[in-house]
């Protein structure tokens, strides 16, 4: 085997580097897939093309950017010593203390040295008669593997929407996704966001506090919930500690990779007194609570729905002084869980700041962007920093633009040019030795919970060809299309309507095809569990004619 070591910062040009598992992506899917490759025995590298360790949390670095997972459910639970160490400090971290702690992680397993910043996949094509993948990075170098594994996430391409106008702007803009390192001082500045997606309502508190004035361009209006973050308390700490086994079974095994607990009644068994206690009580608790824990036909029961949305609306007409503001803040074309509801610190409230001013889209479109500013229907407003709040391109976007090529050179974009076709979401037929854990087809829910469950597949799968003396293993179509129709049988009852960038609606010309696993996580587990009973049934294992192992 060649050395695992990638030299950060070698020279362009240098002799390919060849190693077994070449990761893509320093997220935290992309980071714990390293770690498991070489705990597993593997040369491996890792190759990112930011210049630091965090993916989302490197990328979205704007002001506001927080967790709406709780902090010690998100972060990695491999490692009891790491669980027991590293002490997050508020129930729904900050963007800078995620950075750190991946920061912390990655040095802490000592896996920096296997990882190359700046380093964007330029092209990806596999040979056949090697069974490895050339990957070219930008700068023209190239790294073989046997295995790549891109672990480059839903939500990394950030979405600019097609506005006339847009590179006319004199002054500065950025999109929350591309947020840059240097902070960006909007301190006595005329600033517009645009998009209220859970982006937008979380900058938008956040650049209020400074900025002259604050426009939004709102298009759709959102049902917000608070997030009711807090700091973690030195009891709770201690608490997590003892109670770190119970949290890592829960979590590993919840439908949603959530701790909070399921509610047991319907909207309609309550009274109407007790469904407005409980509805407070869903008001003032913890983020995704507001989902997990609601009651039971919250997301299947239009009526039941309804309700929930009348109290929030009530709320949000409490909060905002001005009527008329109001009532454009609240959602008229979706119910609440339609759509991957945000949650919010302090959002509405900020409507009532005399600086900041809601501009409905419905009623008085973009025009264009010019020199000076944002044209709409009712004029221009001169402007001196624009935010893109406006989103991502989902599930797809980063496995689109890698410059993939399978078998027969045939290139991943075309062979998902009606949406993709996944077996558990890691994998798809025609592209050996390609994986892509927390890619499109992973489950709904706390990300790196169903990300780390599908790494796990992915690293049991490369152990077991190579003990097997197999150097390619690639899904079976059959296992692809029985995956991907339960997917597509499963978006018609999915909670999420069409309008939701998970059917990839945002995006002009995208097929509008479900990009989550409709199964979730349970069915995710029940069919990893009988590939491994049936040793791999799904995949046809083979040895290459250059002979097992080399990747030389
Ligand atoms: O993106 P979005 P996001 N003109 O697609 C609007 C995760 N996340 O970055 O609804 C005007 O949700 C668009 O309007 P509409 C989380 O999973 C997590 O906010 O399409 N507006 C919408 O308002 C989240 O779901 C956290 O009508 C335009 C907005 O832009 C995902 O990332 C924090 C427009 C896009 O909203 C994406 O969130 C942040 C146009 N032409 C993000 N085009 C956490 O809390 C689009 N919009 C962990």
């Amino acid at each position: 085997m060649e050395p695992s070591d990638i030299e950060p910062g070698a020279p362009s040009g240098g002799a390919p580097t060849a190693v077994d598992v070449l990761v893509v992506g320093a997220g935290i899917t992309g980071i714990y897939q390293l770690y498991r490759a070489l705990g597993a025995g593997f040369s491996a590298a890792l190759v990112e093309a930011g210049d630091g360790v965090g993916g989302t949390w490197y990328w979205n670095r704007y002001p506001g950017a927080r967790f709406d997972s709780e902090s010690y459910t998100y972060g990695y639970l491999f490692s009891e010593e790491l669980f027991d160490e590293w002490e997050w400090q508020e129930h729904f971290a900050q963007q800078p203390e995620t950075e750190r702690y991946l920061n912390h992680v990655v040095d802490r397993f000592d896996l920096r040295r296997h990882m190359r910043f700046g380093a964007t996949v330029a092209a990806a094509t596999f040979d056949e008669s090697t069974a490895c993948w050339t990957v070219t990075l930008g700068d023209g170098r190239e790294v073989r593997a046997r295995f790549l594994v891109a672990a480059t996430g839903v939500l990394s391409v950030p979405f600019f929407p097609a506005v006339t106008g847009r590179d006319d702007f004199r002054g500065e803009q950025h999109h929350t996704g591309r947020w840059p390192a240097t902070p960006v001082d909007v301190a006595g500045k005329r600033v517009a966001v645009i998009g209220t997606g859970s982006s937008g309502v979380q900058i938008i508190p956040a650049l209020a506090e400074t900025a002259a004035s604050l426009t939004v361009y709102q298009r759709t209006a959102n049902w917000c919930t608070p997030l009711n973050n807090r700091p973690i308390t030195a009891a709770e700490q201690a608490q997590l500690r003892a109670e770190c086994a119970s949290i890592r079974e829960v979590l590993n095994t919840s439908v949603a990779g959530f701790r909070h607990e399921p509610h047991d009644r319907a909207t309609f068994e309550d009274s109407d007194a007790e469904r407005l206690a409980f509805f407070e009580t869903m008001w003032r608790s913890p983020g995704f609570a507001k989902l997990s824990s609601n009651y039971t036909d919250l997301l299947f029961d239009p009526a039941a729905n309804a309700e929930w949305c009348a109290f929030i609306a009530a709320k949000v007409r409490s909060i905002v002084t001005d009527p008329d503001t109001a009532e454009q803040l609240l959602p008229r074309d979706h119910r609440f869980g339609e759509k991957r509801p945000p949650f919010v610190t302090g959002y509405y409230e900020t409507f009532n700041d005399p600086t900041v001013d809601l501009v409905d889209l419905g009623r008085t479109p973009i025009l264009r962007i010019t020199e000076a500013g944002i044209e709409t229907a009712d004029g221009v407003r001169e402007l001196d920093v624009i935010v893109w709040a406006t989103g991502f391109d989902f599930g797809t976007g980063a496995l689109a633009r890698m410059g993939i090529r399978g078998r027969d050179g045939v290139a991943l974009v075309d062979h998902w040019a009606d949406g993709p076709k996944t077996f558990l979401g890691v994998q798809t037929s025609g592209f050996p030795n390609l994986f892509f854990p927390g890619g499109p087809h992973a489950a709904a829910g706390n990300n790196p919970r169903y990300n780390g469950d599908q790494v796990d597949f992915v690293t049991d799968a490369l152990v077991f060809a190579r003990d097997h003396g197999f150097d390619t293993i690639e899904v079976e179509p059959e296992a692809e299309e029985r995956w991907t129709a339960m997917v597509d049988r499963g978006a018609a009852a999915a909670p999420f309507g069409e309008r939701s960038y998970f059917f990839g609606s945002n995006i002009p010309g995208k097929p509008r095809k479900y990009l989550l696993n409709s199964g979730g996580r349970p069915k995710l587990f029940r069919e990893i569990a009988r590939v491994i009973d049936t040793d791999y049934e799904a995949f046809r294992l083979s040895r290459s004619s250059a002979g097992a192992g080399s990747t030389a």
